[in-house]
């Protein structure tokens, strides 16, 4: 349990709320003029509960089946939650909890069926603005991310994914379409989810098929990409400041922390050096450069990056306005890792940490790590800090009179709330809003699951597809309209 060293408070303003993305709420894959997306064709595969390594294996003979899958064929996120026919309802639902604020993304191949193609689908536009319209009736803003990790299957195909330097002017073609047609309903806006996270799953971060680069190491093409996103955030920030003056565009990145495993001054190297790889691009979307450690790195391992000339000013002028992060649990980290216990997460693996507890995906939850993280990320960059995700995965049971009793949501909500209000009037941290991952049940990212749920609202499906999709207000449904109804200090 977390004990608080000071008087829980919260800035008047403070934006509470939920967080989703298009590929795991939306579903409707091919409807209304909505080209494919590589999200589309990741099939389900009851793997266990964290080998992330078989759940984001994908070959290009997994791209043929899927693109000849059969009618049934089970690609969860085909289907999502049928947001796209529910979010009326779904948005009344958040606006019930008091959000003020709600976290989405929009799906770049619902807005241009093809990326190349000259005008946009207007069936796409009218959705999102529908979207945005309803939350404003409900007093949320929106806070929009334009990638959460679905680049459209065009770029996968035509470009082998954000390899090609073309799909730089793509993306931007595409964001400025947003900023366009809502820079006057939406005045926060991130780039890319999880900005470190192509080194880690490159073919839902980038869109990169390991087998289609024969003539290159695979690394030195995920570096070569993850250059090209960092050019086409930096345009997108750039042109969004142009666009919608006084609008708020952050970065966003996975917040994981790495206690050393002893007070061995080589695992606490270890650790330190793990955390630092996790700012690798981060660093430059707030300083407008590249990092020496990460030049290092690439050099180091015999890479060469292309980089044309105009890219150092390019990343300058668009550096970001706060930073935004995904935090879920810690581990920790050792020189020698040989005969210690691992904890698996989504995407990363460290050592396990014997003072913690985990969840049933052996995700280890740690507030205090929440605590710990604000304090660095803020000492880090000094710019305003936003908790874009946290929550918990957990198997929920409908019992006998139709409710779902889960109050080890309510806790884990309440102990990370507890850490944010310490970690703003003791630590001085500039902290404006926090949205929980998954506020409604929706599709998993690392496992495709429905069984692993977050929601504060539960959705009627299970991992095979099959349902009602009707919605219903678990008990940390109201928990959280009382937190955010005290603004945090009735836990
Ligand atoms: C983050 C992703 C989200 C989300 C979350 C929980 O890394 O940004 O998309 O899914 O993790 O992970 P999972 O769905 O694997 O439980």
């Amino acid at each position: 349990m977390y004990e608080n060293t000071s008087k829980l408070h919260f800035p008047d303003n403070f934006l509470w709320g939920g967080a989703t993305a298009a590929n795991q709420v939306e579903g409707a894959w091919n409807e209304d003029g909505k080209g494919m997306t590589i999200e589309d064709c990741l099939p389900y595969r009851n793997v266990g509960v964290s080998d992330f390594t078989k759940q984001f294996a994908f070959t290009s003979e997994d791209l043929q089946r899927a693109l000849h899958a059969e009618e049934g064929s089970n690609y969860p996120k085909r289907r999502g939650i049928d947001f796209y026919h529910h979010y009326k309802e779904d948005i009344q639902m958040f606006g019930e909890m008091g959000f003020k604020v709600y976290r989405m993304s929009i799906s770049w191949a619902r807005i241009y069926t093809h990326p190349w193609d000259d005008e946009p689908n207007q069936k796409g536009i009218a959705f999102y603005r529908d979207v945005f319209n309803e939350c404003h009736k409900y007093g949320m803003e929106p806070l929009v991310t334009l990638s959460h990790y679905d680049p459209p299957l065009d770029i996968v195909q035509k470009y082998r994914g954000w390899y090609s330097r073309e799909v730089i002017d793509l993306f931007v073609k595409y964001a400025k379409t947003c900023f366009k047609e809502f820079g006057s309903q939406v005045k926060y806006w991130l780039t890319f989810n999880e900005v470190d996270a192509m080194l880690r799953h490159p073919v839902t971060s980038g869109g990169l098929i390991e087998d289609q680069f024969p003539e290159v190491p695979f690394e030195q093409a995920i570096y070569q990409a993850m250059h090209h996103q960092m050019i086409a955030s930096a345009l997108a920030v750039k042109a969004g400041h142009e666009m919608m003056p006084g609008c708020q565009i952050g970065n966003m990145l996975t917040k994981l922390e790495f206690y050393p495993f002893t007070c061995r001054p080589e695992d606490n190297y270890a650790a330190q050096h793990r955390i630092r790889s996790i700012y690798r691009y981060s660093d430059i979307q707030v300083f407008g450069e590249y990092p020496k450690y990460l030049l290092n790195e690439i050099a180091g391992k015999g890479y060469t990056v292309r980089m044309e000339k105009e890219d150092a000013q390019i990343l300058k002028e668009g550096t970001v306005d706060f930073v935004s992060f995904s935090y879920y649990m810690t581990s920790c980290m050792a020189a020698n890792t040989e005969g210690l216990d691992m904890a698996p997460g989504n995407t990363v693996n460290g050592v396990k940490n014997p003072y913690l507890t985990s969840s049933e995906w052996g995700w280890q939850s740690d507030p205090m790590g929440m605590r710990i993280s604000l304090v660095e990320l803020y000492d880090r960059y000094r710019k305003p800090l936003f908790v874009a995700e946290n929550g918990l995965g957990a198997r929920d049971t409908v019992t006998a009179d139709g409710k779902i009793h889960d109050p080890y949501r309510a806790d884990y909500l309440k102990e990370h709330v507890k850490a944010m209000s310490d970690a703003i009037n003791e630590d001085g941290v500039d902290l404006f809003g926090y949205t929980w991952w998954g506020c409604i049940d929706l599709v998993s990212e690392s496992t495709r699951q429905m069984s692993k749920r977050y929601g504060f609202i539960y959705v009627d499906l299970d991992d095979e597809g099959n349902g009602t999709y009707q919605r219903i207000k678990k008990d940390s449904f109201d928990y959280y309209k009382q937190v955010i109804g005290s603004n945090g200090t009735e836990l």
